[in-house]
């Protein structure tokens, strides 16, 4: 017999509502939620193929615990047993910055990656924190933490009701969005030019969101920053500058001005490869229409100029008065959001507070680069105790971050290393103890980090679909007692976690005159939370507290655990809507236009208007039916388009002597990969791009579909060195390579052999 659950997907940003078909306590089926508020019944390949993602034969069913270096089946006594015994004497010896915590992707994607990694982190004590965002999106938190205050402040396009859309180096129609939660992305843009609106697009390949737009340019990689100050130079040149509502909460305008004047269309056009004429277009269309937001995700960030990029994309949204409109960009409210404070000055954003101990990179948020993690293991220093043992929780950081064999062998010399992975694969197959949560079926699901970027306000939670299976354990048990044996209260009841967060958060609560909970007795209060496990009673207290909470019985028709799993489909809280000033947080209470770290960074591009590197740069790409490093091991979504070939342009193939099939070898700074050639116009001249997270042929792992189509590891091309330095994001895209044709006589078995 087959019975249907509702469950959220968890496979990328969209988090569309799915109705998964059970048999027994297997995933058979998954089709779109029709009912579901948010996605309408959406649903792309991946979130079709759930039921064979969850139902993996390759996830791990126990943990592992290495003993006489073999990593054996074991009960989870043993393995937090020996968590306790690895990390404990580490911390007492060397102290705490030498436990190394990292933090992957997937954590965004689960109800326990959101609740425990920051109670883990603040429990050591540890600097030597690195997660996925330094491979990716720390770029926007800093330029939001300095724009506004607060690097959570991540603005978002407002695409349902937008009349222009300037999409800078994303492809939604692959990626389904990025800080920007939006089911159905591919819809939404359709949906933009069927009423009339416009989209551009600005990316180095001629992507399926491109082909879908008003305008594609192809820019030279890696320039974006000095198109968007060109455009910004342009507002001011031509009188465009209308800041609208914003105008009180504004300054330093004057100020930027000045700062962009030698970025003028002229200036930046050899370098960007883009046309001053057409340059200026963009800056009037911009300026023109009645509405319109600038967005921009992976190609604006991961580059040298990423911080720059990130700060320019909302500095043409305020000057062009979008933000915080209606159809232009604006900050979302989740219902898990903490309780709206007063607008006025707040404490600010403070970079560099502390820095890496090998090259001193600054820390941003709290995070040292992902770039510097094998050398913060590999490397002594007079001062300061190298990593020693190591946390990993969601992170494949093997294949994710720069030169994948030095972290590979900088893991193999750990003290101790710990992972909380589903999978035996390239990163860890190097712990001590594996711990492996269950599949997303059996997991509660709430989307903490994404509805604070969704386009839409919303609140949706999935209880598990199917019960644990036998000998299971909830990944919010796991990082718990993970918890408890890495800080030296191994044994303790993991309930015990929970509730030190709950009495600590409405502690704090009650002392705050804007609460609603404000002057009431924090345990009394706890008690009337409601939930059948530790996290859901912290659910009910985030969302009672929350900007759209019953405020524990102030608002009696406000939200609860109880009201929003009444509601299975989820509740819908309305368009984003305008909320300035509150959301500020700035020493001034103002948008800090031109903040100094950013002042101090501009003569940096102004020097790359005169560079002009003459070779080949590589990109990135992602394909619709993959995610990242971890989900080539699911036949139903490999093989077709999506292989790790490079992609090269014909022109370019020619002059090098590159035939389409044939292998192709790749020099970096970090390494050399061959990959077969994909003659494709599909990118522009002087540019290749290879996918990431492939190169699954490392000995002792258990992928056993994915080894069979391994691929190369893009980012070994990379050493790690390549960073924008406010924000120690690595450099993933623009990066120059050597390209040249394989002899024939080297190629291997492995590789597609020249017809
Ligand atoms: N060259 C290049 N490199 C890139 C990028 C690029 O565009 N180009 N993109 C970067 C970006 S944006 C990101 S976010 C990073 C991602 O890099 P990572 O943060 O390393 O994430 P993934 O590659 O998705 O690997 C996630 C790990 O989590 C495990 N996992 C899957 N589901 C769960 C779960 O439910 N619980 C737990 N505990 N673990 C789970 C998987 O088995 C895998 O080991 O890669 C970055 N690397
Ligand atoms: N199917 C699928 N979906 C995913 C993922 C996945 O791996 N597969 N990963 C998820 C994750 S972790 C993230 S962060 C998001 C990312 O979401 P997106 O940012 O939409 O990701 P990409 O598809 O990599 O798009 C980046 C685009 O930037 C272009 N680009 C490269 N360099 C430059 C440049 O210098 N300038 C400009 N203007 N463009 C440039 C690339 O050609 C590419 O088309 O996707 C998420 N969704
Ligand atoms: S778009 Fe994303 S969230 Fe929606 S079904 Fe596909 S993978 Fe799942
Ligand atoms: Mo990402």
């Amino acid at each position: 017999m087959s019975r249907t659950a509702l469950r959220i997907c968890p496979l990328c940003e969209a988090t569309c509502g799915l109705t998964l078909t059970i048999e027994g306590t297997r995933v058979t089926g998954a089709r779109g939620d029709r009912d579901d508020v948010f996605s309408e019944g959406f649903i792309c390949p991946k979130g079709a193929s759930f039921g064979a993602v969850d139902g993996d034969p390759d996830r791990l069913r126990t943990p592992l615990v290495r003993t006489d270096g073999e990593l054996r089946e074991a009960t989870w006594q043993e393995a937090f047993d020996a968590v306790a015994a690895g990390i404990r004497p580490v911390v007492e010896r060397y102290g705490a910055h030498s436990v190394g915590v990292v933090l992957g992707n997937p954590n965004v994607h689960t109800l326990a990656g959101a609740l425990y990694p920051p109670v883990l982190v603040a429990g050591l004590g540890t600097r030597s924190l690195f997660t996925a965002s330094t491979v990716d999106q720390m770029p926007k938190h800093v330029s939001s933490g300095l724009l506004y205050g607060d690097a959570h402040a991540i603005p978002v396009p407002d695409l349902d009701h937008t009349d222009h859309l300037l999409l800078i180096g994303a492809n939604p129609l692959e990626s389904n969005g990025s800080l920007c939660t939006a089911p159905d992305f591919p819809g939404k843009l359709k949906a933009l030019r069927a009423r009339g609106g416009t989209l551009t697009v600005i990316d180095p390949r001629r992507t399926r969101t491109a082909k879908l737009a008003d305008r594609h340019l192809a820019i030279r990689p890696g320039t974006d920053a000095l198109l968007l100050a060109a455009m910004t130079h342009v507002l001011f040149a031509e009188d465009l500058v209308d800041l609208g509502d914003l105008t009180p909460h504004v300054q330093g305008v004057p100020e930027l001005q000045d700062a962009v004047r030698h970025f003028t269309p002229e200036a930046v056009t050899a370098a960007c490869d883009i046309d001053a004429g057409v340059i200026r277009a963009l800056a009037r269309e911009l300026a023109a229409a009645p509405t319109a937001a600038v967005y921009a995700r992976i190609g604006s960030c991961t580059v040298p100029y990423g911080t720059l990029a990130s700060w320019l994309v909302d500095v043409l949204n305020i000057l062009t008065g979008n933000l915080d409109r209606p159809g232009g960009a604006l900050f979302p409210q989740a219902a898990t959001d903490k309780t709206p404070r007063p607008a006025g000055p707040g404490r600010g954003f403070r970079l560099a507070r502390w820095h890496s101990r090998v090259s001193k990179h600054p820390e941003a948020k709290g995070e040292l680069p992902l770039s510097a993690l094998a050398e913060e293991i590999d490397t002594a220093t007079p001062e300061g105790e190298p990593v020693r043992a190591l946390i990993a929780v969601a992170a494949n950081p093997v294949l994710s971050a720069p030169d994948g064999d030095r972290l590979d062998k900088a893991l193999h010399s750990l003290d101790f290393m710990v992972s909380v992975d589903p999978y035996l694969n390239e990163t860890s197959r190097h712990a001590h103890v594996v711990l492996p949560p269950p599949p997303p079926s059996q997991s509660a699901h709430h989307d903490f980090a994404l509805n604070a970027f969704a386009v839409r306000n919303q609140v949706r939670y999935s209880r598990p679909a199917v019960p644990l299976e036998p000998g299971r354990m909830s990944e919010s048990e796991i990082l718990a007692r993970l918890t408890l044996a890495a800080t030296g209260t191994h044994g303790a009841d993991p309930a015990a976690v929970d509730a030190m967060v709950v009495q600590q958060t409405l502690g704090k609560a009650v002392k705050e005159p804007h609460s609603p909970v404000y002057g009431q007795d924090p345990r009394t209060l706890a008690d009337r939370l409601t939930g059948e496990s530790g996290p859901e009673r912290r659910l009910d207290m985030m969302l009672r507290l929350g900007p759209y909470g019953d405020g524990f019985g102030l608002r009696p028709d406000g939200l609860t655990l109880e009201k929003v799993l009444a509601h299975p489909h989820g509740i819908d809280l309305g368009p984003l809507r305008p909320r300035l000033p509150q959301p500020l947080k700035t020493g001034s209470g103002k948008i800090e236009l031109l903040p100094q770290p950013i002042a101090d960074d501009l003569p940096r591009l102004r020097r790359a208007l005169d560079e002009r590197p003459g070779g080949i740069v590589l990109v990135g790409r992602r394909h619709l039916r993959s995610n990242n490093s971890w989900m080539h091991n699911v036949p139903a979504l490999t093989g077709g388009t999506n292989r790790c070939t490079l992609h090269i342009h014909p022109a370019d193939a020619e002059r090098l002597g590159v035939r389409d099939g044939a292998a192709v070898r790749l020099k970096g700074s970090g390494g050399e990969v061959t990959a077969p050639a994909e003659v494709t116009d599909a990118v522009r001249p002087g540019v290749v791009s290879l996918p990431h997270g492939w190169g699954h042929d490392r000995p002792a792992t258990r992928m056993s579909h994915a080894v069979k189509d391994p691929g190369v590891n893009v980012n070994q091309l990379l050493d790690g060195s390549l960073l924008d330095p406010l924000s120690g994001n690595a450099v993933l895209n623009g990066v120059p390579v050597e390209i040249s044709a394989v002899k024939i006589s080297a190629v291997t078995e492995k590789l597609t052999p020249l017809t």
